[in-house]
């Protein structure tokens, strides 16, 4: 077995990363909008005001799209631009907006992949206390309504949340992305608990006003790999990827995806952090864990495993001298796509799509005017057979979305790291197909066999 034949081959942006019109047409300000234009945040102080002008040239990036040869498209909504304050009043300029994009795709006959919430917040609800207010849920069961309402006549495939762990581990732990707090445990943890509940109210939202909707959410967490075949390698590898730790559960993959897809909170972390619970948290798992179509994962990179004889029963292997990195310095290990589908879908029995994966590297247009970019390409091959692997292994994989489509705002990196299969000036916003886009359209078109 290979990939399945209705195998989905795609690539995923996001809105604040590529949109701009950050100002225009009725939109609201995000937490983005605001923390981008703060000194000292973002490398060389870019924002995200103009970025790659998609909200004007999206008609172009479609039809680049089907130059690439892609069946389905990830974007998401920015959620400020339909209710520019998070909630109420709604920006009917942004609803045509994603009309006219998702009219444009399905005439391209590229199917829509809409992400409800890929990290640009409403200003106007961070303002209300965001995930740590208790009408959080609501607040987004509300948005997601009004996507379905507007678009579930088309859309038919929806993600509710992108990597959960990153918005909430930067944005309000670590500081490093908007709004830019660092928040102790007693805040962070009913936090986690309303954005989970927020996934689940949205879902259930979806599924009442879209009929035949599919729904998946989308968080990540570097992939636990063993070291050898040794079956206790392997069982090193199982326990590490969903152990949760004290000072690792904001970043961890089970505290995430346990309470979505199980219905409970895992007892290793429970053990430490179910003080900070709001009362009542066992009955919100019966909202929070709602049958889901798809189980997206963004996987970048794994670490290696074995076992050991200590409290934990695993120990985590350096990685060898001078293993290749990539442009942002994530080390590349091709094996991550298989373990990390392989173990998932062992523990949440639900279908997998990738919903990113990829590489940054400092492409440029050369001479020829053309972007020759070999690491991208052979990146792209060394994990796509890794993926392949776990299908043939029996994973039940839907699919898989590059990161990115095109080069774009990479949050506090700003403009300086270079994911996309299309390159992009940002002073012309002249676009050009990198060597990896054509590429790629090879591996759709064979659907993987010439991997
Ligand atoms: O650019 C980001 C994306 O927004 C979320 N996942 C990881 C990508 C690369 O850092």
């Amino acid at each position: 077995m290979s990939f399945r034949k209705d195998f989905l081959w795609g690539a995923a942006t996001a809105s604040y990363q590529i949109e701009g019109a950050a100002f225009e047409d009725g939109k609201g300000l995000s937490v983005w909008d605001r923390f981008s234009h703060v000194p000292g945040k973002i490398m060389e102080g870019h924002t995200g005001d103009v970025a790659c002008d998609h909200y004007h040239r999206y008609a172009d990036d479609v039809r680049l799209m089907k130059q690439i040869g892609l069946q389905a498209y990830r974007f998401s909504l920015c959620w400020p631009r339909l209710l520019p304050e998070g909630k109420g009043a709604v920006n009917r300029k942004g609803i045509d907006f994603y009309n006219r994009l998702i009219d444009e795709l399905l005439k391209n006959g590229i199917r829509p992949f809409v992400t409800l919430f890929h990290w640009d917040y409403p200003a106007a609800l961070q303002m209300q206390g965001a995930w740590e207010n208790p009408d959080s849920a609501k607040w987004f069961e509300e948005y997601a309504a009004l996507c379905a309402r507007a678009f579930g006549d088309r859309v038919k495939d929806f993600i509710t949340l992108n990597e959960p762990q990153v918005f909430h581990g930067h944005g309000y732990a670590t500081g490093f992305h908007a709004p830019g707090l660092k928040l102790p445990d007693i805040s962070l943890v009913p936090m986690a608990h309303n954005i989970m509940k927020a996934h689940g109210a949205a879902t259930r939202a979806l599924r009442t006003l879209v009929p035949e909707v599919r729904v998946g959410y989308a968080p990540c967490a570097n992939p636990c790999m063993p070291a050898t075949t040794a079956p206790e390698d392997l069982e090193a590898a199982r326990k590490a990827y969903f152990d949760v730790s004290e000072e690792g559960w904001a970043f961890s993959a089970a505290w995430w995806s346990d309470p979505v897809m199980l219905g409970s909170y895992p007892e290793s972390g429970l053990r430490h952090l179910e003080q900070h619970l709001p009362k009542g948290w066992q009955e919100d798992l019966k909202l929070i864990c709602q049958p889901l179509d798809f189980y997206g994962q963004n996987i970048y990179q794994g670490r290696y495993y074995k076992a050991a004889d200590n409290a934990l029963g695993y120990e985590q292997l350096p990685l060898p001298v001078g293993v290749p990195k990539t442009a942002i310095q994530w080390p590349i290990t091709p094996e991550c796509l298989y373990w990390g589908p392989r173990l998932l879908y062992e523990r949440y029995k639900t279908p997998i799509i990738i919903t990113e994966n990829g590489l940054s590297a400092h492409d440029a247009v050369s001479l020829d005017g053309k972007v020759h970019d070999p690491n991208r390409q052979d990146f792209l091959n060394r994990y796509l057979l890794a993926y392949k692997k776990a299908a043939e292994d029996g994973v039940d994989l839907l699919g898989y979305f590059h990161w990115s489509l095109m080069d774009n705002y990479e949050w506090a990196h700003g403009y300086t790291e270079r994911f996309g299969l299309i390159h992009v000036d940002y002073a012309t916003q002249q676009r050009t197909l990198k060597d990896s886009a054509y590429w790629y359209r090879s591996v759709i078109e064979s659907n993987g066999e010439n991997l």
